[in-house]
């Protein structure tokens, strides 16, 4: 294959004036019709009229009116044109019921929808299929459903027919089309300078009931969106439609957002408090995409995290106002640790802003979602945020209706700010997570810390020079009051020290608060120390932090050394549950341990080969040990964990029944399922039904229960999807195996659906001790059913493969049976193209 660079960069010799689309939709045989003016663009050199095109028959094609014969390859065509304006117009055939790919124009259950982010266009007609080349599109949809559906506002419609135009010019990536048999749930929002917008979410007859979610989600969006950036909506309609099959979680088409059902359809009954956490931050999400994406979209995909970490970034933003910030910043980083860093850490470790690729949907990554929106808040922390706020109206200003660069979106932060953001670019361009270690020293009154940072090399990049990093930093007094506030400490060389002065006592340090940088803080701290933060720390994260490092540095004792669980800890973290002002969530994170594979990457730092199984057992431990110690404050949480008020999504209450489900957890250590059968036959939510089926899976007490649960939920595919999940997901790590290939059979499994699939091996996956089964087992598993899909949707195939991407990490016998599975894949004969490019960088 292919590989893009980066520094290949040129603009497309001509500028679109206008693109016409006429779709007449068939199952196996829709024609695509279109007109496109084209002129040629002054400021570029290359004037080859390429268009791309994949999997299409070219039925006809004109400039001017007259045919033309163009040179056709499997990428696109080329064709002699005029040097000056003129009209291209084509028509090509292709066939939405036999793509399974889920790219292009396809079917999903009998409705037609589009996905076409980031190279899908192609795959419906031939055009410039660029983020550089923007135009306005009128859209005419021609077929016999209630509902047909395009970007921008409606123009006209009849009976089995009906036109769309989009008044901004957008890239063919953002284009939409969806018709079928849907329902509308309505809803209407007042723009701040008073427009009325329609607002529709649109979804397969039978979920209209669970759309009212989405809906308040989308008008608390708008509003913020106004409120917080000054974005206001600029169509007269916003449309978002609900489809089973789907890649990934959303997108954000112009004016017509398609979702991914899981990430939209929400009930009481059938979602969980996290399904509609995460729905409304997907929805908040592509919304901000409206301005942050489209309005001003990326020059090339190699700009990719221009949008996409800066939308991540937005979103958290919203959900920390929606919700709780702390439990937000503490989640976020949990997710970072256990996505991005893995990532940044092994083969696949690329730059925020990649600098080469083979295919650019191998590119949504952690590294250019989240760790993008951790550079932009360094960013913030930085230039504070007034700054900040002036940097985003200039943006907005400058760039309104253009195709950018990093290095305009950092230009605006100089203008404004002054400061020179060269070295602060390095966050784009070096991949690896920096390390940073401190040393301290006290003196006649004065504290200094010094640190010193490092990134190790990457396959990637050899070489890696200091970033800019703010540190966080607070200082404590021996007993427990703060007396030095936070303050940033700003990082440039590779080591540095930073003095403070006139302070009675050696102070303890709370450093990198807020995880104020994307780094691992390597911090020889006594356990004293963190046992000490961990009571008295005043920033809410690195409170968790202290109690997370204690259960890391414990369970990494159990696993190297047969230690037992630390008293210590165990001591500080019942201290903390006890307090009731603190907030419910906050005690359940309190008392989430670090996942079995963080677990195995810390123990590989520190030079232990590590074993699944060996990692699982210390958790085991450490959670028997825990509710041993605390079973006299169960009851208090179970307690606390209740919710009498009706059922509401609210973060008050989820809150309360995530620390309800942490008491159940270790309640079930103790009493063997019975509290968790008590819970489950009684729940009127998915919140408490899951989290009892989930206890009984563990302990090993579900049979009854999954039947049940099968029976009553076998007609809701969402909430079958969780069903089997967590049979793979909670089983015991010796069973997982054997449970995920069982599931295979079922007759309700379905390779074809994306969030069907995931729910099997992306539970298998994330089982860590099943998957890394000794023998093997799993990974051949996983390997079976990844070359099937890839002959039919390579784009998740592609994605699931970094499964493997910590192969070496482990033992002999585990790497060279992960080796051999991943090389069994990379010998199919036509294998795509998107999977063919993630198995070679795994193996390295
Ligand atoms: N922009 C889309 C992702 C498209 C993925 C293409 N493989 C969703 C989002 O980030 O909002
Ligand atoms: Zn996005």
């Amino acid at each position: 294959p292919q590989t893009i660079y980066l520094r290949d960069y040129t603009p497309f010799g001509f500028v679109v004036e206008e693109v016409h689309l006429t779709f007449r939709l068939a199952p196996t045989s829709t024609r695509v019709l279109s007109r496109i003016k084209f002129a040629p663009n002054p400021e570029a050199t290359d004037k080859t009229f390429f268009l791309h095109g994949e999997d299409l028959i070219l039925k006809s094609s004109k400039i001017d009116g007259k045919k033309v014969t163009p040179t056709v390859t499997p990428e696109g065509l080329t064709c002699a044109v005029p040097d000056k304006p003129f009209v291209w117009e084509s028509e090509v055939e292709i066939s939405p019921q036999t793509n399974t790919a889920l790219e292009g124009l396809y079917m999903s259950n009998g409705m037609y929808c589009t996905q076409c982010e980031a190279e899908g266009f192609r795959k419906i007609t031939y055009y410039p299929d660029r983020p550089d080349v923007m135009s306005v599109f009128t859209v005419r949809v021609e077929g016999p459903h209630p509902v047909l559906l395009s970007n921008g506002n409606p123009k006209d419609s009849g009976d089995g027919w009906a036109e769309w135009r989009d008044p901004w010019p957008k890239p063919s990536y953002l284009f939409a089309l969806v018709a079928g048999d849907l329902v509308n749930f309505p809803g209407e929002f007042t723009t701040c300078s008073g427009k009325d917008v329609e607002l529709n979410i649109w979804a397969r007859p039978g979920d209209e009931g669970k759309c009212a979610f989405g809906m308040e989600a989308l008008k608390k969006s708008m509003k913020w969106d106004e409120e917080v950036y000054g974005r206001e909506y600029d169509l007269d309609i916003f449309n978002i439609v609900a489809v089973d099959d789907f890649n990934m979680g959303a997108m954000e088409n112009k004016g017509l957002n398609v979702f991914n059902s899981s990430a939209v359809l929400a009930s009481p009954e059938t979602s969980t408090d996290m399904n509609f956490e995460r729905i409304e931050a997907i929805i908040a999400h592509e919304y901000f995409h409206n301005w942050t994406g489209n309005r001003i979209t990326c020059r090339d995909w190699f700009q990719l995290c221009l949008k996409e970490g800066l939308t991540v970034f937005r979103d958290s933003q919203f959900t920390s106002d929606m919700r709780s910030a702390p439990v937000k910043r503490i989640s976020d980083v949990i997710d970072l640790r256990g996505r991005q860093f893995p990532e940044d850490q092994g083969p696949l470790s690329h730059p925020v802003r990649p600098e080469s690729f083979q295919e650019i949907n191998n590119f949504y990554t952690a590294t250019v979602y989240e760790k993008g929106a951790e550079v932009i808040g360094m960013l913030k922390r930085l230039v504070g945020d007034e700054d900040y706020a002036e940097a985003l109206e200039l943006y907005f200003a400058r760039h309104d209706g253009q195709a950018c660069t990093i290095e305009d979106w950092l230009k605006v932060f100089e203008d404004v700010t002054g400061r020179d953001l060269t070295q602060f670019k390095r966050w784009y361009s070096q991949s690896g997570t920096p390390r940073l270690s401190v040393s301290e020293a006290y003196a006649d009154g004065t504290y200094t810390l010094t640190f010193k940072q490092h990134t190790p090399p990457s396959p990637d990049q050899a070489e890696k020079l200091p970033q800019v990093l703010p540190i966080a930093v607070g200082l404590l007094n021996p007993n427990g009051d703060e007396v030095v506030k936070t303050t940033l400490l700003e990082m440039t060389e590779a080591e540095q020290s930073f003095e403070f002065r006139d302070l009675a006592s050696k102070p303890v340090p709370s450093l990198l608060r807020g995880f104020s940088a994307p780094v691992v803080l390597e911090r020889a701290a006594s356990r004293d120390e963190q046992v000490f933060l961990l009571a008295h720390d005043t920033d809410a994260f690195n409170r968790w932090e202290a109690g997370r490092n204690l259960a890391r540095a414990s369970l990494i004792a159990m696993v190297r050394d047969g230690a037992a669980p630390d008293q210590a800890y165990l001591d500080g973290l019942a201290a903390l549950l006890r307090d009731d002002d603190l907030d419910p969530a906050f005690r359940a994170l309190m008392l989430s341990l670090p996942s079995q594979s963080e677990l195995a990457q810390a123990l590989y730092e520190v030079g232990v080969t590590p074993d699944p199984d060996q990692i699982w057992q210390a958790k085991e431990t450490m959670a028997d040990t825990m509710a041993r110690t605390f079973r006299d404050l169960l009851p208090k949480l179970a307690f606390e964990g209740k919710v009498t008020e009706p059922y509401e999504p609210s973060a008050e209450q989820s809150g309360k029944r995530s620390l309800g489900a942490a008491a159940l957890a270790l309640q079930t250590r103790l009493d063997g399922g019975e509290a968790a059968q008590k819970q489950f036959d009684k729940a009127d939510n998915m919140t408490l039904q899951l989290s009892a089926l989930s206890q009984l899976i563990q302990a090993g007490k579900d049979a009854k229960a999954v039947q049940s649960f099968h029976d009553q939920w076998k007609d809701d595919r969402l909430v079958m999807d969780k069903w089997f999940g967590l049979q793979v997901g909670a089983a015991h790590p010796a069973q997982a195996v054997d449970r995920a290939k069982a599931l295979t059979e079922h007759p309700a499994f379905d390779m074809k659906n994306p969030n069907r699939f995931r729910a099997v091996f992306g539970a298998l996956a994330m089982n860590h001790a099943g998957f890394h089964r000794k023998d093997g087992a799993g990974y051949d598993l996983l390997a079976d059913w990844l070359i099937k899909l890839d002959a039919k949707n390579p784009q998740t195939t592609a994605r699931m493969c970094s499964a493997f991407q910590t192969w070496r990490r482990y033992d002999a016998d585990r790497q060279s049976l992960m080796k051999a599975a991943l090389e069994r894949i990379a010998a199919q004969p036509s294998l795509s193209r998107d999977t063919t490019e993630m198995v070679s960088r795994i193996l390295g």
